[in-house]
């Protein structure tokens, strides 16, 4: 480990310490997510649906949600797709669209192929590695632009088998449900779609015009920003400059700087491989945010149809250190708009992950739209001296200042500066030479919302929902893992406190498997979040209030922006209805003793009755809803004063799910309470009046008896009570081996029901020995058979 290595673990040693709460006792750590639901939780409480098309499987890489039109196109391996967002799900629409003729066998003789690896080599050195697996599958059309055209069309372009294709699609109006490709509209993509199907692209439709951050050639190293398919000639940067360090592109978007359309522009986010910026040897990764002018035209003598207004930052992420030493986070993954109510200024959040081999780290920096302005307002950078170092550009700088727009703001008397071919010429050789900000673009806050370093997960995707509370507005994110799950999680900033409390609210398996998410959009209109992976796409309710319990105290806890206790349960919560003053919801602490103290915990918490045998073990389980809780249990013996805490040790363990006792004494009889202490908030999860059977008793009433084998099958148990197993049972129910239990007295006792006497549980009840013998207890509490799968 180098130097800096240490320093960086050193940094983010003092970082946990800081961020964790050095609480005694098994308390987990608050990034571990409140509720875990599974897949098939999901699924079954229709909470989420999936679509992976007819084969199984969408090949997914691209993914447009129009609102407009109440739809979601996707765009997968030789097909497109069309879901219907008001009806039933998924309803879907389909064209194929392989490569053209005789393009799938080119490719494959161009060495896209495995057999013909020499030339391979030779071609592909700057193939990422993911293309280089499966290279077979690269000679397809995999569509990878979806981008409104008009009210009717859609702009769909494809990889074609390395010949990049697009094509226009009738999607009709409003209401209308239909998808099919324009034949005679099919043309070459190149410029508009990348060759390969994985390497990281954006683009945007704005003006009739397609804006692309991309590589364009076949072996993927032209790196350039495009404009294409307007009247106006198509414009590209400037290669020889080397404006773009191999750069992977994340999101293109059209921001208005201001009400002037003359001066919008358009923004691109990504990361770029730049020489060492202090001079030094080897390359480093930083991330950028790059803009052009929508009505650059390039210049007339100088940068012909080349961009005459492209202009960088750097948008800088990280986590100060003890030593003043700063963790970077400098790999760009996602940014998401977050786009503000009328008067106010965009929002960015971007999500970053490090690109140390040391460690793995992701953190969430917001910027304000203006700040990145100000940047763009600054000084030029510049490299000079002897060492050739980067400073701030301090000679004279031209008018139009290189970058403007064309505009009001850039007309003079006699020199309207109409469009950019009118700039001087040393205006555009200035920009041409610095193209690159001296100041970083520096999130809100000076530091990321959220740092997540040790996940078992990368994060890949995120989306933000500003969300309106009781006690104030939340920005609750959703972040796509690269295991197939969605994490919704809240950044609290605390008053008085530099760190943002960062509290999990949910995980959610939206995927069967462990497949990245590649895609994420949000409807807030409808709710919900479309997650897209390889797979296809699931459409995921944002939240489902209902899950977190039927106790106020519960509904409080989840500290769920979106939901609320209404009096008599959890839901979701809508700012400004008539029976706001009954709402109860504290997100900021999630104390409940405050918001529910008409709520009696100890009366909702029925005492079940449980026996044990003496010199046996037994075990009593209490699984809390959420795994931050720290679980205690207290022991009421009977004819003690208050409750005690139960003294752990040898014989008897306190497990994550429960309390084993190795070998029951007769002095363990009494009324154990399993309670759970989250924010300060003390809830009773289970009574359990636990009966020690003595071990002579129980042998004065069972005597020998053959063993289960022995006896007839079916039907012949219900004449005699099955006395004779209870030594099996004994043994079996070690807590490991449950489920058999559960299984074996199925088959043994429950066909002995029809004996009259009406049987209220699966296995047990009905029988009297059933209930004596029955060490794991089937408590009836309020968990609902998905939550015990997702623990
Ligand atoms: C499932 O959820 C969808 C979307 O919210 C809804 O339209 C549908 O009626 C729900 N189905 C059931 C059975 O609850
Ligand atoms: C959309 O564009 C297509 C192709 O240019 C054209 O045929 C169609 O009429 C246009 N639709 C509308 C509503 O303008
Ligand atoms: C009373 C009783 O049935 N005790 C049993 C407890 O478990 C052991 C084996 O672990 C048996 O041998 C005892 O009979």
């Amino acid at each position: 480990m180098g130097p800096s290595a240490w320093a960086i673990c050193s940094v983010l040693g003092g970082l946990l310490l800081q961020g964790g709460h050095p609480s005694p006792g098994p308390s987990p750590s608050p990034s571990v997510p409140r509720l875990r639901l599974s897949y098939r939780d999901l699924l079954s409480a229709n909470r989420s649906a999936i679509f992976l098309g007819p084969r199984g499987s969408l090949d997914l890489r691209a993914m447009y949600l129009d609102e407009y039109r109440d739809r979601l196109f996707l765009g997968g391996r030789d097909s497109l797709y069309s879901l219907r967002l008001d009806q039933a799900w998924p309803d879907p629409r389909e064209v194929l669209w392989p490569p053209q003729p005789g393009q799938r066998e080119e490719c494959v003789r161009k060495g896209r192929d495995p057999l013909v690896s020499a030339v391979r080599r030779e071609w592909a050195p700057t193939v990422a590695n993911d293309q280089a697996l499966t290279p077979r599958t690269e000679c397809a059309n995999f569509v990878r632009v979806l981008q409104p055209h008009n009210r009717t069309h859609l702009l769909a372009c494809g990889t074609g088998a390395f010949q990049p294709t697009c094509a226009l699609i009738t999607v009709g109006h409003r209401g209308e449900h239909v998808l099919h490709l324009e034949p005679s509209s099919v043309e070459s993509g190149r410029g508009r779609c990348p060759h390969e199907p994985n390497r990281p692209f954006a683009s945007t439709f704005v003006g009739g015009e397609l804006y692309t951050g991309l590589t364009a050639d076949f072996l993927g190293r032209e790196a350039m920003i495009f404009r294409s398919g307007g009247p106006r000639p198509a414009l590209r940067s400037d290669s020889d400059q080397n404006l773009l360090h191999d750069p992977q592109f994340v999101l293109a978007a059209r921001i208005p700087d201001n009400p002037d359309q003359d001066d919008d522009k358009v923004y691109f986010f990504f990361s770029e491989t730049v020489p060492s910026p202090d001079g030094g040897p080897g390359h480093v990764t930083v991330s950028r945010v790059g803009r052009v002018c929508m009505n650059d035209v390039g210049g007339q003598r100088v940068l012909v149809n080349k961009w005459s207004t492209f202009l960088k930052a750097r948008l800088v992420c990280s986590v100060p250190g003890p030593g003043g030493a700063e963790t970077h986070f400098d790999q760009l993954e996602d940014v998401f708009l977050l786009w503000p109510k009328a008067g106010k200024s965009l929002e960015v959040y971007a999500l970053f992950s490090t690109v140390s081999a040391v460690f793995q780290g992701f953190a969430v920096c917001v910027y304000h739209m203006e700040d990145i302005w100000e940047v763009f307002k600054g000084p030029f950078a510049h490299q000079d001296g002897p060492q050739h170092q980067w400073g701030p550009y301090g000679g004279k700088v031209p008018f139009p200042r290189p970058g403007v727009c064309p505009s009001k703001m850039t007309a003079q008397p006699g020199r309207p500066f109409g469009n950019t071919k009118d700039y001087p010429d040393e205006v555009l050789q200035f920009v041409r030479a610095h193209p690159l900000m001296f100041r970083p673009v520096q999130p809100r806050g000076g530091r990321p919302v959220l740092v997540k370093t040790h996940l078992s997960q990368q994060l890949r995707q995120i989306v933000v929902d500003r969300v309106e509370a009781e006690d104030g507005t939340y920005d609750v994110i959703f972040l796509g893992t690269d295991s197939g799950s969605v994490l919704k999680v809240i950044a609290l900033q605390a008053e008085g406190s530099a760190e943002p409390e960062e509290v999990v609210l949910e995980e959610l398996q939206v995927f069967k498997g462990p497949t990245p998410i590649t895609e994420m959009e949000i409807s807030v209109k409808r709710q919900m979040l479309y997650v897209g992976s390889r797979l296809g796409v699931a459409r995921l309710q944002l939240h489902q209030c209902e899950t977190y319990g039927s106790a106020c105290a519960e509904c409080c806890l989840a500290r769920d922006p979106y939901c609320a206790w209404d009096g008599s349960s959890c839901t979701r919560y809508r700012p400004g209805t008539s029976k706001r003053r009954l709402r109860r919801q504290d997100i900021r602490h999630g104390n409940p003793a405050l918001q529910c103290l008409a709520q009696s915990q100890e009366g909702l918490v029925a005492t079940s009755k449980v026996y044990g045998t003496e010199h046996n073990s037994t075990f009593l389980e209490c699984l809390p809803k959420s795994p931050q809780a720290a679980v205690r249990w207290f022991l009421q013996r009977p004819g003690k004063v208050g409750p005690d805490q139960v003294k752990t040790d040898e014989r008897v363990l306190q497990t994550e799910q429960g309390l084993l006792f190795r070998r029951l004494s007769l002095l363990d009889g009494g009324t154990y309470i399993c309670t759970t202490l989250e924010h300060g908030f003390s809830q009773t999860v289970v009574r359990l009046a636990l009966e020690v059977i003595a071990a002579a008793q129980l042998r004065s009433l069972f005597p020998r008896q053959p063993r289960p084998e022995e006896t007839p099958a079916q039907g012949g148990l219900s004449s005699s009570p099955p006395k004779a197993w209870y030594k099996d049972i004994l043994q079996l129910t070690g807590f490991a081996n449950l489920p058999r239990v559960d299984e074996y007295c199925e088959r043994v006792w429950c066909s002995s029901r029809s004996r009259g006497k009406q049987a209220k549980g699966k296995s047990w009840a009905g029988l009297e020995l059933g209930k004596k013998v029955k060490s794991r207890v089937q408590v009836e509490r309020n968990r609902t058979p998905r939550e015990v799968e997702a623990t």
